[in-house]
């Protein structure tokens, strides 16, 4: 689809801006830089296709032309958004997660910034800051989802099972309607972010509810314990034996144990 297709098509969203690319290195480096440059709330950068797609820590991100979604949006953050920017990635889940419901198909969130279905990896989320000075002034959501099959990458490339919209359906279905759908669901859990409930639909998501998980930090020896719930700023809280313990935003690994 083309930029003026796209914005059409997109026209139902109030999206502060639109620029699509057929190919580009990261969605989130070009929103970053466009929220420097004065960026309108709700801007959304798309491309067909990533050459150097990124995860956490650097991590490669593959959108293979033409199969996947990979967009991100600029959000300029209200009081309360400041005030817990790690609510955001939850924002992108649990919007993805109500329009993969509204294909069929069930989704948990592994925490904190997987989408998974059937326990398989269909979509990462990268949320990322831009400060000035003590101000945060934008947060990029960026989202990568699985589409057709052709997006997943072959699992030496892989650390965790990955699959796609398609071979969980068992047919295609539109990447763009996936878009648009994600994008109002976005908007309405903006609204409901403040309020609790957008934690409270994220909880109800959230994988490995009540089982035993390993997570760890970079090098530090695993913690294993089991999957309680979130705190109020998105955190993870495990039961560790007779103990609760927070698990806060970081460079975090969780594995079912
Ligand atoms: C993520 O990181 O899962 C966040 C991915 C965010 C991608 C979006 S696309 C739009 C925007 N622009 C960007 O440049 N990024 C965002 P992490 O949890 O660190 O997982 C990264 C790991 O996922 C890699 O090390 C691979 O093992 C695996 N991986 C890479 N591509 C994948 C794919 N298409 N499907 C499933 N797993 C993948």
């Amino acid at each position: 689809m083309d930029s003026t297709t796209l914005q059409k098509f997109l026209s139902p969203i109030a999206l502060g801006g639109l620029r699509h690319f057929d190919s580009i290195g990261s969605t989130n480096n070009e929103a970053l830089a466009w929220a420097l440059n004065g960026a309108a709330d709700f801007s959304l950068v798309s491309a067909d296709e990533q050459t150097a797609g990124r995860g956490r820590s650097r991590r490669k991100w593959v959108t293979p032309r033409g199969a996947a979604l990979a967009f991100s949006l600029i959000l300029r953050p209200s009081a309360s958004e400041s005030a817990s920017p790690s609510l955001i990635t939850g924002l992108g889940a649990v919007a993805l997660v109500d329009a993969l419901r509204s294909l069929g198909l069930t989704a948990q969130i592994k925490w904190p910034n997987d989408v998974l279905i059937n326990r398989k990896k269909v979509a990462g989320i990268l949320a990322e800051t831009s400060w000035s000075g003590d101000k945060l002034e934008a947060i990029v959501l960026g989202i990568g989802v699985n589409v057709l099959s052709a997006s997943v990458p072959p699992p030496a490339e892989l650390s965790f099972p990955a699959t796609s919209v398609e071979a969980e359906l068992g047919q295609t279905s539109e990447r763009f309607d996936l878009l648009r759908n994600t994008l109002q669901l976005i908007a309405h859990w903006r609204e409901r972010l403040a309020t609790g409930e957008l934690l409270e639909a994220w909880n109800q998501s959230l994988a490995y509810k009540g089982q035993q998980v390993r997570v760890w930090q970079g090098a530090e020896t695993a913690l294993i314990g089991v999957v309680d719930g979130l705190e109020a700023d998105g955190s993870l809280r495990l039961q560790v034996d007779d103990k609760f313990v927070t698990v806060h935003f970081g460079e975090i690994h969780l594995r079912p144990a």
